[in-house]
């Protein structure tokens, strides 16, 4: 694409009602406008860093098993009514009325519609396990939304949901996507630590939230530092190696601050160790066995004959608010670096464009016709503009790798730089090469 093209309206000074840097940098340079408290628009440039989030956490979810699906945003208050909790779930959920004067609701959740769905389709523990999931819009009318997408009212939500025929297997389900959680926040470069969590609204008694530190993060955490240092690539998804993972994690202290306990906390974590810090929770999951299904009366029948609730778990990954804890974890000194797996583009081509030479221009034009045609996602900065103030805009946009296209390029070598370090000269090919890499 060329810059001068696409919609990217940049905001020349910081906005005053932006607290912290995620929420700064995504209105400076246009990824979403807000479009009443809590609610925002993606502009086509947050888009494409969400959509990229996405998919990688669409193809986690699909590698171990989970099916993909989509239900309504809209539900019906009816299944609320039966689990108890469309009056338990309070002013948090928007209520809304159809013509008729039937109660819906905006879903702030999905559990009772999967249980739902669940209970009119499955009758057998043949058909278990099942795991199924959807990346959906949310509502929640939280009392102070803030931090802009950090924490809204209108959020995009992965959320799965498993059924199992025992506590065991269920179980076994919870630690697969424990394990899927980690290969996914990996993906997007991030370090989220599975810690010990509160159930809340959702319930049940095991759940983790996986956070990642920040100073602007709400949650508080309590945890061994050397947790951080645990190789999770040795694990796979065989059970076995599966609950050594388990036990791997459990066997350092991390708790958030509902669930954290002074006395363990200095029992078991040497004072050297112990990290007491802030950070934002990008997942939660939770196993809560029949606490939906019993109430719904979802039923399959037993091996052994008898009918009895399935065993269920949720899995939640907030799909938009990890574009904002992206930034928190990589906007450094003013200077933005998207990891690659989620950069708004691949590369830009940033040429010294003035009336003496238009010579910068067309080599970079021809550069971005070569990469193109190798399937690489190219940004050429066609604007008008002087080279320091193209270095500015591009440290906001941050994509993590340019060519410079100015005095220091030769004839086939090119000014070739990684955000963050040092620009060497390389020829197309090289820069082809090391893109594809
Ligand atoms: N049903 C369960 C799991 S599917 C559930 O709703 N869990 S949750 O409440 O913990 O939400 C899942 C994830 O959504 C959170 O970990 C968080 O990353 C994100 N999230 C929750 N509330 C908000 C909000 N107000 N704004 C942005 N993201 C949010």
């Amino acid at each position: 694409m060329l810059l001068s093209k696409i919609f990217l309206p940049l905001l020349k000074d910081l906005p005053s009602d932006a607290k912290i840097k995620s929420h700064q940098l995504m209105l400076r340079i246009g990824m979403i406008k807000q479009s009443s408290a809590g609610i925002y628009s993606w502009l086509p440039l947050g888009f494409k860093v969400m959509k990229k989030i996405e998919n990688i956490v669409r193809q986690e979810q699909n590698d171990i098993g989970a099916q993909e699906m989509l239900m309504p945003t809209i539900q019906s208050a009816d299944i609320w009514k039966e689990s108890g909790r469309y009056d338990d779930y309070g002013d948090e959920m928007l209520r809304i009325k159809d013509r008729q004067g039937r109660e819906m609701l905006y879903g702030p959740t999905n559990e009772e519609l999967i249980t739902e769905i669940f209970r009119s389709s499955i009758k057998s523990y043949k058909s278990l396990p099942q795991m199924l999931y959807h990346i959906q819009w949310k509502f929640r009318d939280e009392v102070r939304p803030r931090f802009g997408i950090m924490r809204c009212r209108e959020f995009y939500m992965k959320d799965a949901y498993s059924f199992d025929i025992s506590d065991e297997a269920a179980r076994g389900s919870y630690n697969k996507m424990f394990y899927s959680y980690l290969k996914t926040f990996s993906r997007l470069g991030l370090k989220a630590i599975p810690m010990a969590a509160d159930t809340g609204p959702i319930g049940g008694d095991l759940s983790h939230e996986f956070i990642i530190l920040a100073d602007t993060g709400e949650s508080n955490i309590y945890t061994d530092k050397n947790i951080f240092n645990i190789n999770t690539d040795k694990y796979d998804l065989n059970p076995k190696s599966l609950n050594e993972m388990r036990n791997e994690f459990s066997s350092f202290y991390a708790a958030t601050d509902e669930k954290f306990d002074k006395n363990e906390f200095n029992t078991r974590v040497k004072k050297e160790d112990q990290i007491l810090a802030k950070g934002i929770e990008v997942g939660h999951i939770f196993y809560f066995g029949d606490k939906y299904s019993k109430p719904l009366n979802c039923l399959v029948d037993h091996q052994e004959g008898k009918k009895v609730p399935v065993k269920m778990g949720s899995y939640g990954i907030g799909v938009s608010r990890l574009v904002g804890g992206i930034i928190e974890a990589n906007f450094q000194n003013e200077v933005m670096k998207w990891p690659k797996s989620v950069s708004p583009y691949d590369i830009v081509i940033i040429p010294n464009i003035n009336k003496n030479n238009k010579q910068s221009l067309e080599t970079a034009i021809k550069i971005y016709h070569e990469l193109k045609k190798q399937k690489i996602d190219v940004l050429l900065d066609d604007m008008d503009e002087n080279m320091s103030a193209k270095f500015k805009k591009h440290d906001l946009i941050g994509i993590p790798y340019q060519i410079i296209i100015g005095s220091r390029s030769e004839v086939n070598r090119f000014e070739f730089k990684e955000v963050g370090k040092d620009a060497i000269l390389l020829s197309l090919e090289e820069i082809k090469e090391k893109i594809k890499n």
